[in-house]
């Protein structure tokens, strides 16, 4: 049997990139940290392969747009590069070639029809601000981001209408902070990670002021990766580590984002431990004051979670002291990217954040699967079967159409990606686009996904295979 999923009137059928991982390196002044990265470790990367070149999008932009719309995309995101609006980074000032690439850029999305939405931050750090400053750890790198999100309003604000301060901001202190798989690879520095947690959440806020200040017609967000903790058992200690796991790895960034201000019991607990950030009353001010107009949910796979089995490891703050990951045996894993795939979680979510979060309006602004070796499932005419792609999405578009009808304030779909991209650390092992890209001369082919994604976003609706 078969039945048809209908989404409201206006749902947004879109895709998720960013700059770093698509642009390439041409006509920057500045180095972003995974660039630095790559100039250094070039070893770390899936075949040696860097963000130099990446997906040429910095020339093919207009044939991009064009097959976006040819895959019947009304929306997309992507991101600013600091790195390469910013001349001056202590200013703010901009730097012509980085000013006329982006508004090109807008410009072709208008023309092709796509709604943009303009990340401001993804991983992507001005190198030198992490080399002076320690990054995120400084309050002075707060205020040069909030120079550069003002310049960016100031050029582009009356052009774009949906912006974001920053993609997935936990993945920065506990990639870089506290378990070294992102530069600058440090591992077990707790204290550093909450002060970063603490200052991305203010500069995001002062961000989010300075756009008010400017009175532009549009709405400001944020994207976060929201990862449900999953609890072992219904035991007191699992359950106590599945709340912690998710105030520290979700609720730290959706509370002060949403509610304006930062989770008790976390804060209870630094307190407690004696490694409480440095906040100021004026600080937390802004962040009770600057709010977001909707949320972006990026969600992959889930969290399982089971109480400490040596909470004492840790003399070094560290959040394993009230959590340990666990490994469901049923779990269903993507094996490329050693993901659990769980469609259920994007029902969970959205109905967390429906009674939780006072059903403020959101997007699912990332969701994707990304497979190696996909040129065995390739045609003749040089496109991709993916149909393992069709049905990933598929899953999770049926659990959140059964959220919406439920009352969930959702306005759209992302997958990531639009066209194959390159990823920090795997490079392009794991492709996930709707549109395949060969490296060796850079020739975009739409994929069967994204045939089946027009065909979903003209009718407004995805047909899944019910049981009787
Ligand atoms: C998200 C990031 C994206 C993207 C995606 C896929 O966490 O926001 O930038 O890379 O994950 O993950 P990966 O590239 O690691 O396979």
């Amino acid at each position: 049997m078969e039945q048809k999923l209908q989404f409201p009137e206006g749902f947004w059928w879109g895709a998720a990139s960013s700059g770093p991982q698509t642009e390439g390196w041409y006509g920057k002044r500045h180095e972003n940290v995974m660039d630095y990265w790559y100039r250094n470790q070039r070893n770390d990367f899936f075949d040696g392969v860097g963000p130099d070149v990446a997906s040429d999008f910095y020339h093919h932009y207009p044939e991009d747009f064009r097959l976006m719309k040819e895959i019947g995309l009304n929306s997309f995101r992507t991101s600013i590069q600091w790195s390469r609006l910013i001349k001056d980074l202590e200013t703010g000032e901009p730097d012509p070639e980085g000013v006329e690439f982006y508004r090109n850029l807008i410009a072709e999305a208008k023309k092709n029809g796509i709604e943009l939405v303009l990340n401001l931050h993804h991983f992507d750090l001005p190198a030198e601000l992490l080399e002076k400053y320690g990054g995120w750890q400084s309050k002075h790198v707060v205020d040069l981001y909030e120079k550069f999100a003002r310049t960016a309003f100031e050029l582009f604000g009356d052009d774009v209408k949906y912006w974001t301060t920053f993609n997935e901001p936990m993945v920065i202190p506990e990639a870089g902070w506290l378990y070294g798989f992102h530069w600058p690879k440090l591992t077990g520095k707790g204290k550093e990670a909450l002060q970063i947690m603490y200052n991305i959440n203010l500069a995001s806020a002062k961000a989010i002021q300075a756009y008010r200040d400017l009175e532009k017609d549009g709405e400001i967000g944020i994207i976060l990766n929201l990862t449900p903790s999953y609890p072992r058992s219904q035991s007191e200690e699992d359950l106590k580590a599945a709340a912690f796991a998710d105030d520290f790895f979700n609720n730290s960034f959706l509370d002060p984002a949403v509610k304006g201000k930062f989770p008790e019991h976390l804060v209870e607990v630094i307190e407690k431990d004696g490694v409480k950030w440095d906040e100021t009353k004026e600080e937390l001010e802004t962040i009770a004051n600057n709010t977001v107009d909707f949320l972006g949910v990026n969600y992959y796979h889930p969290k399982r979670v089971m109480a400490p089995s040596n909470p004492e490891k840790y003399p070094d703050w560290m959040p394993d002291k009230y959590y340990e990951e666990w490994e469901w045996p049923e779990a269903r894993i993507n094996p490329y990217r050693g993901w659990e795939i769980y469609p259920q979680a994007m029902y969970d979510i959205a109905k967390n954040v429906q009674d939780n979060y006072g059903n403020i309006k959101w997007f699912v602004s990332e969701n994707g699967m990304g497979v190696e070796g996909e040129e065995k499932y390739r045609n003749a005419d040089g496109s991709i079967d993916d149909d393992y792609r069709i049905e990933f999405y598929k899953e999770h578009l049926a659990q959140l159409h059964r959220a919406m009808e439920e009352g969930s304030n959702c306005f759209g779909y992302h997958p990531w990606t639009a066209m194959d991209c390159w990823s920090w650390n795997n490079a392009y092992k794991n492709r996930y686009g709707f549109i395949g890209i060969d490296l060796n001369d850079q020739k975009r082919t739409i994929k069967k996904s994204g045939r089946w994604f027009k065909a979903v976003s003209d009718e407004n609706a995805v047909t899944i295979e019910t049981e009787e």
